[in-house]
């Protein structure tokens, strides 16, 4: 299950994302998302072949960003899509009923277009602005993340130039996790930026 924190892949950092992902396991970090929006399918399917095994030998959850097949094909334990996706309900026929499905909602409207029995979880933000994703919504903050939250028809997890420091904030919105991206790739230490945020988040 998604819970904790949530590490999401990067592409673009100094350190390859196998790497980031073997510091942020051995961090403590037990969910972790392979996103990369500009590789080929044959590229992500095989990092995410190599990736699948190591974070399930250690218990955790592996899902896949945006592809589909991508995710069927490496026996991911779920499927993360945004708003411009598809259709939910579409989705969730084609990965079946056991794989995890997570859903990002960036305002309160998009809680309501959430087919029932869908979601397991979403992924809420930005709740701060970050250069991560360019594109991004406007964002949030605690406010607008409290709001959803408490709201919401399945488990939250925040994300969006989330850092240490927001580790308390983000607990106390009922949130069950907490998603980063650069906050682990970009640090000068991963795995101690990983650890540092496991255990605030432990304490929280
Ligand atoms: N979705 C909303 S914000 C974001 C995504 C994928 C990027 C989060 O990256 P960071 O570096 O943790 O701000
Ligand atoms: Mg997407």
């Amino acid at each position: 299950m998604i819970q904790g924190i949530y590490f999401v892949t990067d592409a673009e950092a100094d350190q390859s994302v196998e790497t980031q992902v073997r510091a942020a396991l051995k961090a403590g970090v037990r969910a972790i998302q392979l996103r990369d929006k500009t590789a080929t399918d044959a590229d992500m399917v095989s990092t995410a072949k190599n990736l699948q095994p190591l974070v399930r030998k250690l218990g955790g959850t592996f899902i896949v960003n945006d592809r589909i097949d991508v995710a069927l094909s490496c026996g991911a334990d779920g499927l993360h899509i945004g708003q411009g996706d598809g259709d939910v309900a579409s989705i969730r026929a084609r990965i079946g009923q056991d794989m995890i499905l997570g859903l990002s909602v960036e305002h309160p409207d998009h809680l309501a277009a959430i087919p029932p029995d869908c979601v397991d979880y979403i992924g809420v933000g930005p709740v701060h602005a970050t250069s991560t994703k360019p594109d991004h919504a406007p964002p949030i903050g605690f406010d607008g993340l409290s709001q959803i939250a408490a709201a919401a028809p399945c488990l939250t997890v925040a994300i969006g130039g989330l850092g240490t420091a927001d580790v308390q904030p983000v607990h106390k919105t009922g949130c069950v996790g907490m998603a980063v991206v650069s906050a682990i790739s970009r640090a000068a230490n991963i795995q101690d930026a990983a650890a540092n945020l496991v255990t605030n988040w432990s304490k929280a």
